[in-house]
């Protein structure tokens, strides 16, 4: 580059460069900015995913022998523990909200969301979660060691005898991140239903915003008896209350209801706006309309309504009588439906497309590929018969990696990729994407494709040893289980620099449709000059509808 060329592009950026400058100290502040909010859950929920991963290596390290030989067996038990609840609670809804943050009021073309104070209070309360989840660590029990579920009566001993122990701790946290997702989950549903633009009807709005509106209802609806069942087992813990301890008249599987009615309804507020993802980014990397929207967005709400009628499917084994297993099987088959239609619209989108395998394409294409394959796992696992024989084994653990590594976590990976121009006013580099794509792709499979075997074989889950029969699979999990966690650090490198210097993004590098992709990369602070009028369905490809009839107000006369 020679000096004018330099002193060239220093001009062009200065302008985007004061921006940034301010709003690298906004990221640190109480601000009301739906946008900044985004970025603050999405970089908080990563370093959270970071030490989920940290966790998942040491448990990876415990097993790649059959012997307990790493780690102390208790705090193994700590290990999975806290895996698997930072993973749920820190890193896939934090990082969803922050997504659907910072896009759900562009995208219906609204200023900010409903609340913005109410907002900030709420993602103010992850990282309280998190110091509170990583504070149990360092008191003398040590972390919660009782599954992410937190079943009692295991979770309610404490042989130290001390108020402030590590599932008391855990408990705290989950109850905190409880009000602060349903303080989210008002804001989303107002806003949506509330602050769309003049023309933006329901039928208008991208299949992402239909998604989101399906999972906050469900958080509306499910949160409060999983908060309630936390807060009845912290008594039981603290105060001697026994609504859950058997050894005193309590019923514990009725904590099991309490959890699932919610956390079974959760792992849909987590795909479904996997979904919307998939149906955003299969058309701009296609080039065609979304197949079927109209079917695609009412989908979401069929799927978020029968979610709460599925529950006892995580209870086949916990003595539910024969005639309730068998709705059950029933009810969690029906899910099938709505999401086959969807799995079906997506493949008629990319279907005869002219298709560009950018990096957002290929992850999204891989979490499909993975997504498919838990949902034959899955379907396995509903048949009572099947879930009786592997219930509590690595099928188990199998099934649900790629659900939530094979599909959300890449499905996420794709949409950073996707809209980071957007948020930065930067490109990523697409070569260290692509790295980052193949590494974790064949790292997801390597890592989670064995436990299959191993789960129908019999290994338990939750255990620091193992028969050495099982050791082959054992030996390459852990080997997949490296690899990806060294697919991390390409997209860490990549996310750094780029963020810090690389190509300056036009507001829209994808030629995609939607009103994210008409103002300026990153969007100014209120996002729109005057409110967008919308007169057009969402992915018009290959048509030639304006989306808007103000495009110059909205974009201001600056440009
Ligand atoms: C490199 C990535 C990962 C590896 C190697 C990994 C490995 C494992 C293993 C081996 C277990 C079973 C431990 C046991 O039962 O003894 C486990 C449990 C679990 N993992 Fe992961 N995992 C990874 C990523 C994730 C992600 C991204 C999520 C969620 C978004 C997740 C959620 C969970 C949950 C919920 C459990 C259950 C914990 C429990 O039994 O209470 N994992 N993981
Ligand atoms: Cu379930």
């Amino acid at each position: 580059m020679t000096d004018s060329q330099v002193k060239n592009t220093n001009i062009i950026t200065e302008s985007y460069q004061d921006l940034s400058a301010r709003d690298w100290r906004r990221y640190f502040s109480f601000s009301t900015d739906h946008k900044v909010i985004g970025i603050q859950y999405l970089v908080t929920a990563f370093i959270f995913f970071l030490v989920g991963g940290i966790f998942a290596m040491v448990i990876r390290g415990e097993l790649i022998t059959p012997e307990a030989d790493l780690i102390d067996r208790t705090f193994y038990n700590g290990m999975f523990t806290m895996h698997g609840t930072i993973m749920l609670f820190l890193w896939t809804f934090p990082s969803l909200v922050g997504l659907s943050n910072y896009l759900v009021p562009i995208m219906i073309g609204a200023k900010d969301m409903a609340f913005p104070r109410l907002n900030a209070a709420a993602f103010w309360m992850v990282p309280v979660v998190g110091v509170l989840m990583i504070a149990s660590f360092f008191v003398p029990s040590g972390s919660a060691q009782a599954g992410w579920w937190s079943y009692p009566p295991v979770s309610l001993q404490n042989p130290t005898g001390q108020l402030i122990t590590g599932q008391f701790l855990w408990i705290l946290a989950v109850a905190i991140s409880g009000v602060s997702s349903i303080m989210g989950a008002v804001n989303f549903v107002t806003t949506i239903v509330k602050m769309r633009a003049p023309g933006m009807t329901f039928f208008r709005m991208p299949a992402f915003v239909w998604t989101v509106l399906s999972a906050q209802i469900i958080q509306l609806f499910g949160l409060p008896a999983l908060t309630a069942g936390a807060v009845m087992l912290l008594f039981d813990l603290t105060v001697g209350t026994s609504f859950f301890d058997p050894s005193k008249g309590g019923n514990p599987i009725l904590f099991q209801h309490l959890f699932w009615f919610y956390s079974h309804p959760a792992v849909y507020v987590i795909i479904l706006p996997i979904f919307g993802i998939f149906s955003e980014i299969f058309p701009v990397y296609s080039r065609k309309p979304l197949f079927g929207y109209k079917v695609v967005a009412i989908s979401s709400l069929i799927i978020a309504g029968v979610s709460g009628l599925v529950w006892v499917h995580h209870m086949y084994a916990s003595g539910t009588p024969g005639w309730m297993r068998m709705i059950f099987m029933l009810s969690t088959m029906c899910v099938s439906v709505p999401t086959g239609i969807k799995v079906f619209a997506w493949v008629a989108t990319i279907w005869g497309g002219k298709l560009r395998l950018n990096t957002p394409m290929l992850f999204a294409l891989g979490a499909l590929i993975m997504f498919i394959f838990a949902g034959v796992t899955g379907i396995m696992l509903s048949a009572v018969p099947v879930d009786i024989h592997v219930n509590n084994t690595y099928f188990v653990v199998g099934h649900f990696h790629y659900v939530l590594y094979g599909t959300v976590t890449m499905g996420m990976y794709a949409a950073i990729y996707h809209w980071f121009p957007k948020m930065t006013g930067r490109m990523y580099y697409e070569s260290w994407g692509q790295v980052h794509f193949w590494l974790a792709f064949i790292g997801t499979n390597l890592n989670f494709l064995p436990m299959h075997p191993l789960g129908l074989q019999g290994m338990l889950r939750r255990v620091a040893s193992y028969d050495p029969e099982y050791t082959f699979w054992n030996v390459v999990a852990s080997l997949g289980a490296f690899l990806l966690g060294m697919s991390t650090l390409p997209f860490i490198v990549n996310m750094v620099s780029s963020w810090i210097q690389g190509p300056i993004a036009p507001s829209n590098p994808w030629r995609a449709i939607g009103l994210e992709w008409l103002v300026s990369s990153p969007p100014p602070i209120e996002n729109f000059e005057d409110l967008p009028v919308v007169i057009s369905e969402p992915y018009g490809y290959g048509k030639s509808d304006p989306l808007v009839s103000n495009l110059e107000g909205i974009i201001g006369h600056s440009e």
